[in-house]
Parts: C-alpha cells; sequence; structure tokens
C-alpha cells in the first residue's frame, strides 16, 4: 500500500497519474511543499514523497522509476503494457535520457523562469531573462515535436514515464503564460493525453 504526499498543483500529479495509470491503491495526503507532514518525511520540504510501507520516497522521477520497476505488469487499461523498460535494457537507457531531456529542457527553465518571476526576493530578481527562457522554451518545444514526430508517444507506439513527465512540464508552461505555441503534432499528442482517464482522475475531474 502506498501513501503520496502533496498536492496536485505541484509535480506530485505526475506521481499521481502514474499510480492511476497503474491502477495501484494509494492514500493520498494533499499538503503544501514544506507543510509539517511533508518536513517529517523530506527535511528539503520538497513534494511529492512517496511512502511505501516502510520506505520514505523523494523526487518525482525517482518515485515513477521505482513504480515502473516494481509493477512491470501493471500498465494503461488500453493494452499498451507497463509505463517502463526493464532496467539495464537499451530502451531503458533511451527512455531515461528523455526524462533527462525533459528535465533539462523544460522542467529546469520553467523553475527557474518562476523564481525570476515571482520565488525569488524582489531584488534578486532579474526580468531580463524571462523572454530569453521563453525562446529557448519554445525551440525546444520545436525539437520535442520533431522527435515525437508522427509516433502516438514519445518513445514509439506505448505510452511511458517521458509522456507523463512532458505532459506536466507543458501543462506548467500553459498554466504560467510561457509564450508556446507548439506545432501541431505535439499540439494533438498533448491533447489525447490530458483526456486520459487515469490523468483526469489524478486532478479529480470527470473521465
Ligand atoms: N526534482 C524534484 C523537485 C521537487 C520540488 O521542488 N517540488 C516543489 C513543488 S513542485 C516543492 O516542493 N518546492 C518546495 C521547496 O523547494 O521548498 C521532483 O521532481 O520531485
Amino acid at each position: 500500500m502506498y501513501t503520496l504526499i502533496g498536492n496536485t498543483k505541484t509535480r506530485t500529479l505526475r506521481v499521481q497519474w502514474m499510480l492511476e495509470e497503474l491502477s495501484l491503491a494509494y492514500d493520498h495526503i494533499p499538503a503544501a511543499p514544506q507543510a509539517p507532514e511533508v518536513l517529517a518525511l523530506n527535511p528539503l520540504g520538497r513534494i511529492p514523497v512517496l511512502k511505501a510501507g516502510e520506505d520514505v520516497l523523494t523526487d518525482s522521477m525517482a518515485i515513477m522509476a521505482y513504480l515502473g520497476d516494481n509493477h512491470p505488469d501493471a500498465g494503461p487499461d488500453d493494452g499498451t503494457g507497463g509505463l517502463s523498460h526493464p532496467a539495464g535494457s537499451p530502451a531503458r537507457a533511451r527512455q531515461d535520457a528523455m526524462v533527462l531531456r525533459l528535465i533539462d529542457e523544460f522542467d529546469a527553465l520553467l523553475w527557474t523562469r518562476a523564481r525570476h518571476l515571482f520565488v525569488l526576493p524582489e531584488d534578486q530578481r532579474v526580468p531580463d531573462v524571462i523572454p530569453v527562457l521563453d525562446l529557448e522554451l519554445a525551440q525546444n518545444a520545436g525539437k520535442l515535436a520533431e522527435t515525437l514526430g508522427a509516433q502516438p508517444f514519445l518513445m514509439g507506439p506505448h505510452m511511458s514515464i517521458p509522456d507523463i513527465l512532458a505532459t506536466h512540464v507543458f501543462g506548467w508552461a500553459f498554466t504560467t503564460g510561457v509564450a508556446l505555441s507548439p506545432p501541431d503534432n505535439l499540439k494533438a499528442y498533448l491533447k489525447r493525453m490530458r483526456t486520459r482517464p487515469a490523468y483526469r482522475r489524478a486532478l479529480g475531474q470527470p473521465t
């Protein structure tokens, strides 16, 4: 039995979506970052945190890799199979490379953008960096659309962890006003991902 700690307005959504795709049972404590119940488990105060029995796991991508490795036969109810390739396989190395690319090219830039928009004390913000980051994000979206091509999912015919991460970072970009106009194939892919029943269940939306 799992307990997921963190509210879905954050990177916690990635993990909750994966738990839903894998049809795993879990409790959910929708705590905010730095809340006492988070600090009790993660001294950094960051969410998501996953309790797996007595084990406490942190970092959305580490948690998702753990879930994928531990539930290789669980998977989307559309018959595409588990969400992760086996550890040690070339396919897994390619999947991990895509995860790291999305972290480098989207997550890290979006976090830097947020810091210079509202997180840092006002006198430490550098507003001029925002248009530079927006341009870079738009260029990276164009390159990602080229990688996606006509495939249904980022890694090919099967959904995998990078699809959850990509959908999440683009949602983050859209809701924070990044001037992105993704190419049509990427736009259609993101729309498809956001209509998945597991995604909607994670957000508490009707399926
Ligand atoms: N790389 C980590 C980042 C975790 C993270 O920074 N989470 C944010 C919420 S999305 C948070 O808890 N921030 C609070 C803080 O840094 O104090 C992950 O993917 O889980």
